[in-house]
């Protein structure tokens, strides 16, 4: 299909997804267990954004003419994109719309096809983006939508042959998996894997301001997000007056139902998930962490899906709660002294994904943002994502990247033509 069509197409599909946003939202909160207001402001503007902007790269994915330096002769020399064929996206549960979005919106922009396997704890936002889609006049089979368990259905898409790409989001353990299956047929592999992304708080740092951006780079979405900012190293100077200010943030967060639009901590997606939640937090006591606020020992009281936003202060590296990704409300911090101590305490991890800087001190923050081995790095602030923008993260958070022009060499190969002129 032309570029300027494929371009019309993408952007009334924003525009059908813009139409029903409240629509969208409702699904996404029911689905996931997610707060409405996040559904809404995150989940489906952030998708709509995601939409229009790829749908401006349609008509830009030009290739070059090179000068060849070592042919006899006179040639012409230039390279073509050309779509990469049949994508296969795998999408995780936590962001179902958006991260669709992600995959679906530059791969359609590239000229591919997309099978989308949502997970199977929420289908919900796929299935409707797939009617919308329909309706918009995508033809039959550009967009398809697969639904199923992930080792049934997400491994029949990763051994099949027909598909030419797998871009996945989920966990480290199946990522590895899924990608080893992927490179039995040679598919082009984006792999978005877990994290436990640190965030250094340095003694030139505004505290307020640290503070709300810690809280809702790990309590959004009651901590089910890849990115989340889990593992705080504060400077000794400023690290009581830190926690003092995380303790009343937690505690002012209002707990209750997804659908209430008040609501910031809502339930977790499913009973097994914060049953796994539930055995971090256990972790956490009997490795000795000293609970600061949220869930004590012996389990939870509550009966309605939610865990408390929990933190736990005088946290050592070698604890599980510093080491493995939760993927809950749940906030570790510790104590450093000297910057070089932070970094290299900070890059002790087998994950690369985000890494976040509090400082007021440019020179701080530029050369603290250039140790951290991390994919993102966020400076004072936490999770800011913007379409323009590539993420994707390093070591075991995995390769390859979603979003900004960098996600568009995953969905195209490049052909390289000679011609030989005057023969
Ligand atoms: O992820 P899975 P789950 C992490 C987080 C969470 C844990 C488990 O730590 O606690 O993963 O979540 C499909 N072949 N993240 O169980 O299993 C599956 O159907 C092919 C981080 O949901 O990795 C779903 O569509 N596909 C993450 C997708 O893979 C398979 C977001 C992710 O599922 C498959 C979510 C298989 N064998 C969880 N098995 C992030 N980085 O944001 C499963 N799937």
């Amino acid at each position: 299909m032309p570029a300027l069509e494929r371009q019309k197409l993408i952007l009334r599909l924003a525009d059908a997804i813009d139409a029903e946003a409240d629509f969208l939202a409702h699904l996404e909160t029911i689905d996931v267990g997610k707060a409405i207001s996040d559904a809404r402001s995150i989940d489906v503007f952030g998708s709509i954004a995601n939409f229009e902007y790829f749908a401006g790269w349609t008509s830009k994915l030009d290739g070059r003419t090179a000068t060849a330096v070592s042919l006899p002769g006179e040639t012409l020399t230039y390279t073509v994109k050309e779509p990469v064929g049949v994508v296969a996206a795998i999408i995780p549960w936590n962001f179902p719309l958006q991260i669709l979005s992600w995959k679906l919106a530059a791969a359609l922009a590239c000229g591919c096809t997309v099978v989308c396997k949502p997970s199977e704890l929420t289908p919900l936002s796929a299935m409707r983006v797939a009617q919308l889609a329909t309706k918009v006049g995508f033809p039959d089979g550009v967009i398809n939508v697969v639904n199923g368990f992930g080792h049934i259905i997400g491994q029949a898409l990763a051994t099949h042959p027909g598909i030419d790409k797998l871009s996945f989001t989920g966990s480290t353990a199946v990522g590895t998996a899924v990608g080893k299956t992927a490179l039995d047929t040679m598919k082009r592999l984006t792999l978005e894997l877990g994290g436990k992304s640190p965030v250094i708080v340095t003694s030139k740092a505004n505290l307020d301001n640290a503070a709300n951006a810690i809280l809702s780079g790990i309590f959004m979405n009651s901590g089910q997000v890849c990115d989340a900012g889990s593992r705080v190293y504060a400077h000794a100077c400023v690290h009581d007056e830190l926690v003092e200010k995380l303790k009343a943030g937690a505690e002012s967060l209002t707990i209750g139902p997804g659908l209430d639009p008040n609501s910031k901590i809502t339930p977790l997606v499913s009973a097994a998930h914060r049953g796994r939640v539930l055995e971090h937090i256990e972790s956490a006591h009997s490795e000795g962490a000293s609970l600061v606020t949220g869930e004590g020992p012996g389990g939870t009281s509550r009966e309605d899906g939610i865990l408390r936003p929990t933190i736990f202060d005088e946290c050592s590296d070698g604890m599980q709660i510093f080491r493995e990704e939760i993927f809950g409300a749940v906030l570790g911090v510790a104590r450093f002294r000297s910057l070089d101590e932070a970094v290299e305490r900070a890059n002790a991890s087998i994950y690369g994904l985000a890494a976040a800087v509090y400082s007021d001190n440019v020179d701080e923050t530029v050369q603290l943002s250039r140790r951290l081995k991390a994919g993102n790095i966020y400076i004072n602030a936490h999770g800011l994502l913007d379409p323009t923008m590539p993420f994707g993260g390093v070591g075991a958070s995995g390769f390859g990247k979603d979003m900004g022009p960098e996600q568009l060499d995953g969905f195209l190969t490049t052909k390289s033509i000679y011609l030989q002129l005057g023969k």
